[in-house]
């Protein structure tokens, strides 16, 4: 599908809220990439598809990450808000025609993070945190340390996300944990 398709397609999928985050996670996708020398092209498709199934009922993201042939760890299933990201990854493949791999990855760890990401994968975390209707306390700092480093930014985005599920009291899933700790070294300063 090309990105107009797509846009077409996630549309009447999410709310209006969801669909304007999409297209600013896209679009700041596209200047990371420039930034860090990722092809901007697929930084931005990935942008756009990264929440397709954030509003759709859990019972179809539970379907579609069976037909996916992904099984869910006990946590994960326990966690609905962990599911568009797996069933994301899938829809990406079954209803965008996606095959690049590290797109399908981009989508699938977009929430959790984990260690050793690709380029594209952190890009996409990192947007995810950063696109332009974020308005939390303290974004505009952590816009500024993405253009700076990469992984900085992404250490921060699993810091807060750990700090954030253990005043919850919601479990941390191993990917986030581990994404913390695999991008604490470009933290020390
Ligand atoms: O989909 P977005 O709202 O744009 O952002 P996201 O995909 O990062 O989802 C954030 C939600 O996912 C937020 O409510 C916290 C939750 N989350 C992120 N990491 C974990 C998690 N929930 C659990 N239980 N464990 C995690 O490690
Ligand atoms: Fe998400
Ligand atoms: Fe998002």
């Amino acid at each position: 599908m090309t990105d107009a398709e797509i846009v077409k397609t996630i549309c009447p999928l999410q709310t209006r809220e969801r669909f304007i985050h999409s297209l600013n996670v896209a679009q700041m996708a596209k200047k990371l990439a420039e930034r860090y020398g990722e092809d901007p092209k697929k930084a931005y498709t990935a942008g756009l598809i990264h929440d397709a199934t954030k509003n759709i009922s859990g019972e179809e993201q539970l379907a579609l990450i069976s037909s996916g042939g992904i099984e869910l760890s006990e946590l994960e299933k326990n966690s609905p808000k962990l599911w568009h990201a797996v069933s994301g990854s899938v829809f990406a493949v079954e209803k965008f025609g996606i095959a690049d791999a590290d797109v399908i990855n981009a989508v699938r760890y977009h929430t959790t993070g984990r260690a050793g990401m690709s380029m594209l994968e952190k890009i996409i975390y990192v947007a995810d945190f950063i696109s332009a209707e974020r308005d939390y306390e303290g974004v505009e700092d952590i816009r500024r340390t993405a253009f700076e480093s990469l992984e900085k930014a992404v250490y921060i985005g699993a810091d807060f996300t750990v700090k954030k599920l253990n005043s919850l009291s919601l479990p941390v899933h191993p990917d986030t944990q581990r994404a913390r700790q695999f991008y604490k070294i470009y933290c020390k300063d």
